[in-house]
């Protein structure tokens, strides 16, 4: 089998523990799922006597030699010597590659598990056929892991490869891969020029109720792109001004779609919030039960999340309708309400991140920097600020474009100035009023107006934000502006009134309102 030749596209990771495993036996666990499609296999005990694991080896070797499928062991050169299989898998802690490779010869397939640039450049050096990259989720089949690392910690370690020279080497990651989050995983780690040639997992095989449909399932979604990634259909609006020029375009499809904003959001805001859907034309719908997620996706709008009054109740029902949206791939409009304010809301926004994809990402300086945070490694790296103190106009950017190009979305921080990226184009806005400050929701209520614009023109959301935003902001100008408004309280009618008015408006092709947009184009 050639070494430089092998498909890493679903890696099967073996464990024999009756938590995984039950009474079924292993080698028509594996020869069914490499039925199924899966295209390399590692056999990992960690307490068996050596003769039990040669014996084990050589049975699933016959196996995989049947399919011409590789099979590796885990740790033990000598077992894959005794064994003759393709090659091994090494771990930080096991022998050393150089060692490895002496001892198996040029033609051996040899991986190295690697959780750190570090790790990953020593093992690229040190001539590793392939990295298995991890720990992406806590799994209860390896609790002793070291680094829990995510979706981004992946896509770091492929960009320093790539930077590195070291694009030739294969990579796969591992821990709490399922068929939920493959793809989601596989599209997030993905750096601008290097991406995952596989998925290795232990239960999502091994503890399958018929393994050979679960490898073929995993197998089609890492061959596919996840329905929430839509292709532009027109080219890409990358400037102020073509993104102006949309904005009638934008604002009707609303209006024509009249698309469902589900709104998963707290008591305070659901009637302020159904009545602004109904004010631009959508068609709201306050439903916090997850349950209900599974038909509502199915009706072209989009979901918000809004953590303003999130308990592990509420976190269980957003995590349903996450995975619903994200099924057949509608938007989803993510509010991470006081994300910084107590431990059980940065351990929830850790959960939703780490559960489904958010299309749009939208909270104020202090909650856009929590979710930022919100793997230790990667703390926002003020310059020479305390940690209590305003980011600068640059640093705000830099935030949201960060964010954007880690989890793959669109990131919105709103404040005196909003700002906007997708990780490739970064705006700023400059429109809104004082009085949006003063009335409660207001935050909120957004959200749902993004829902509606990126549900009725999902093709590019970033366009679309950028249009919810505008005719959001335009309309809280006009309606302060207005010589019966005295206050906050007069202005929450009004700014309804302005909503409607603007959407009306646009109908018509009087497009005046869109004159005092303050759109910027900041990178
Ligand atoms: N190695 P599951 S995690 C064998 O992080 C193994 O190096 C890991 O199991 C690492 O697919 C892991 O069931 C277990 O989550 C993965």
């Amino acid at each position: 089998m050639d070494r430089n030749n092998v498909n890493y596209a679903v890696y099967l990771v073996t464990d024999s523990t009756p938590a995984i495993l039950g009474d079924r036996d292993l080698c028509e666990v594996v020869e069914a799922s490499v039925r199924g499609g899966t295209t390399i296999v590692q056999l990992r005990e960690k307490t068996s006597d050596t003769g039990d694991m040669i014996a084990m080896g050589k049975k699933l070797h016959a196996i995989t030699k049947k399919y011409n499928v590789p099979l590796l062991i885990n740790d033990r050169v000598d077992v894959a010597l005794a064994v003759g299989c393709e090659g091994v898998h090494i771990g930080q802690d096991d022998m050393e590659l150089s060692t490895a490779r002496r001892l198996l010869g040029p033609d051996a397939i040899i991986g190295v598990t690697v959780s750190t640039i570090q790790e990953a450049m020593v093992a690229c050096k040190g001539g590793a056929d392939y990295l298995g990259i991890g720990t992406v989720y806590a799994t209860p089949t390896k609790t002793n892991t070291k680094n829990i690392i995510g979706a981004a910690g992946v896509r770091d370690i492929l960009q320093a490869m790539a930077d590195a020279g070291y694009d030739h080497v294969k990579t796969v990651c591992i821990g709490g891969i399922n068929a939920e989050n493959l793809q989601r995983i596989v599209y997030q780690s993905e750096a601008p020029s290097k991406k995952l040639d596989g998925v290795a997992v232990v239960s999502a095989l091994v503890a399958a109720p018929d393994p050979e449909a679960a490898a073929k399932n995993l197998l089609g979604l890492f061959n596919s792109q996840p329905p929430f990634v839509r292709a532009a259909t027109s080219p890409r609006a990358e400037t102020a001004d073509s993104i102006l020029e949309l904005v009638p375009e934008v604002v009707l499809e609303v209006a024509r779609k009249k698309p469902l904003s589900h709104n998963m959001t707290n008591l305070v805001v659901q009637n302020f919030a159904a009545n602004v859907a109904l004010a631009i034309g959508a068609s709201p719908i306050m439903a916090n039960n997850g349950e209900e997620a599974f038909d509502l996706c199915k009706l072209g709008g989009a979901l918000v999340v809004n953590m303003g009054t999130v308990d592990p109740d509420g976190l269980q029902n957003y995590l349903k309708a996450l995975r619903a949206y994200n099924s057949v791939g509608q938007p989803v409009v993510y509010d991470p309400v006081g994300a910084g304010a107590t431990t059980l809301r940065r351990s929830a926004v850790k959960t939703i991140l780490s559960h489904g994809y958010l299309d749009i990402i939208k909270g104020n300086e202090g909650e856009i920097r929590t979710v930022y945070g919100i793997y230790e490694r990667e703390t926002f790296q003020q310059r020479g600020v305390d940690s209590s103190a305003e980011l600068e106009v640059s640093q705000k950017a830099e935030l949201v474009r960060k964010l954007a190009l880690r989890e793959k979305n669109v990131v919105v921080m709103t404040g005196e100035s909003d700002y906007l990226s997708d990780g490739q184009h970064t705006f700023r806005i400059d429109n809104g009023h004082a009085y949006l400050e003063m009335v409660t929701g207001t935050g909120c209520v957004l959200g749902t107006t993004i829902s509606a614009f990126v549900a009725a023109y999902p093709n590019d959301k970033l366009v679309a934000t950028v249009v919810a935003l505008l005719h959001f902001e335009i309309a809280a100008e006009r309606a302060a502006e207005r010589r019966d408004v005295q206050g906050p309280g007069t202005f929450v009618p009004a700014f309804l009134d302005e909503l409607f008015k603007i959407r009306r408006e646009t109908g018509q092709g009087r497009m005046g309102w869109l004159k005092s947009a303050k759109l910027t184009r900041l990178s």
